[in-house]
């Protein structure tokens, strides 16, 4: 039995489409994809603020609020917890520069409005988390954005969330690129030194997305690791990747095994979810996956990160120590592949 708890958003059960190509799935109703990953083991539901209160530009703030009290009531009677809100500061024309530090004072206002609303649906849905993916703060056009103002932007912006709640904690999760090239907040380590910029160090931290960090051309259970000792891991979004390319989001240990389980290990030896986090996947189904078997990506996942475990609590730590102590790292290496090598 797992110590840990499960969390998946409704985005990762999705239509297929990608840049070159339509939708292949027919769309499942926010309800019915809930009751399936109730189903499938998950404990609790990652929330875009739309997710959660769709086409909420349009709605005054009562509404927004007496919206997310009706999802709390759904998610009550399925046994689920929110586990956090994350502003969708992507999609809407007002973000096409990004959000927070969009060159137009329109547009940034715009952004902290979507964070304090996402604050507000987080309440109602009785979490504390606001995750800020910050999808298009940076630049695909270098002169266009000055770097020092933008660093100070983004840092009014969260600001502006700390402020409105004091219980309120903002995660950033990371990303070196896609949809823009540069990013302001690429990695653990440029989150971790921001936080200490803003009014509140210690309600923010980070959510690490394994792809992501493969995409930074970086190791998962090291960024993971570099979190946990400054204490600022309140999130993690386990996937996969094959290599430096496109954000793949792929099921939790399939391209790189060894590194799966590395993210496992470390994960449960420094005690994560100890505070009540969760182990949040972010996983994304084949294009060529039929309707009736979309879902597989995420019992998949959970399968793998339960059968890691397992290979975790089996790895011979005292084998480990004398091959460490006689700084033999070949058979620790060959005993690792075997370990994982072994039914
Ligand atoms: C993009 C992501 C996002 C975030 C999500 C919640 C759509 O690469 O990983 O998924 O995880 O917006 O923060
Ligand atoms: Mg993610």
């Amino acid at each position: 039995m797992s110590r840990f708890k499960f969390s998946v958003g409704p985005w990762n059960v999705h239509e297929g489409e990608d840049a070159f190509g339509p939708a292949v799935r027919k769309p499942i109703s926010f309800e019915s994809k809930v009751k399936k990953f109730k189903e499938i083991g998950m404990d609790a539901i990652q929330f875009h603020d739309d997710d959660a209160v769709p086409a909420m530009n349009s709605l005054t703030e009562d509404q927004i609020r007496k919206e997310a009290a009706g999802v709390k009531e759904m998610l009550d009677s399925e046994g689920l917890s929110a586990e956090f809100v994350a502003p969708r500061l992507w999609m809407d024309p007002h973000t096409a520069d990004g959000g927070f530090t969009s060159n137009s004072k329109e547009d940034r206002e715009f952004a902290i409005w979507r964070g304090l609303r996402s604050v507000d649906i987080a309440k109602e849905l009785g979490c504390q988390k606001i995750v800020l993916w910050l999808a298009r703060e940076g630049t695909l056009c270098q002169e266009s954005k000055d770097p020092v103002t933008s660093v100070k932007r983004l840092v009014e912006g969260i600001n502006a969330i700390l402020a409105y709640d004091p219980d309120i904690k903002v995660l950033i999760e990371p990303k070196p690129n896609e949809p823009i090239d540069r990013s302001i907040c690429p990695t653990i380590g440029h989150v971790i030194g921001l936080s200490y910029l803003t009014s509140a160090p210690e309600r923010v931290g980070g959510l690490i997305e394994s792809a992501h960090v493969i995409l930074a051309g970086l190791d998962p259970a090291s960024e993971i690791g570099y979190a946990l000792a400054s204490g600022k891991l309140w999130g993690v979004h386990l996937n996969d990747q094959n290599g430096m390319k496109y954000d793949q989001d792929k099921s939790f240990g399939v391209e790189n095994l060894r590194q799966a389980f590395n993210q496992v290990m470390v994960l449960k030896k420094h005690n994560y979810g100890s505070s009540g986090e969760y182990i949040g996947l972010d996983v994304k189904a084949m294009r060529t996956q039929k309707q009736e078997v979309c879902y597989r990506h995420i019992q998949n996942s959970l399968e793998i990160f339960k059968l890691l475990e397992k290979k975790v609590d089996t790895f011979d730590t005292a084998y480990r120590d004398v091959c460490i102590e006689k700084r033999d790292y070949e058979a620790l290496e060959f005993y690792t592949i075997n370990h994982l090598l072994k039914g």
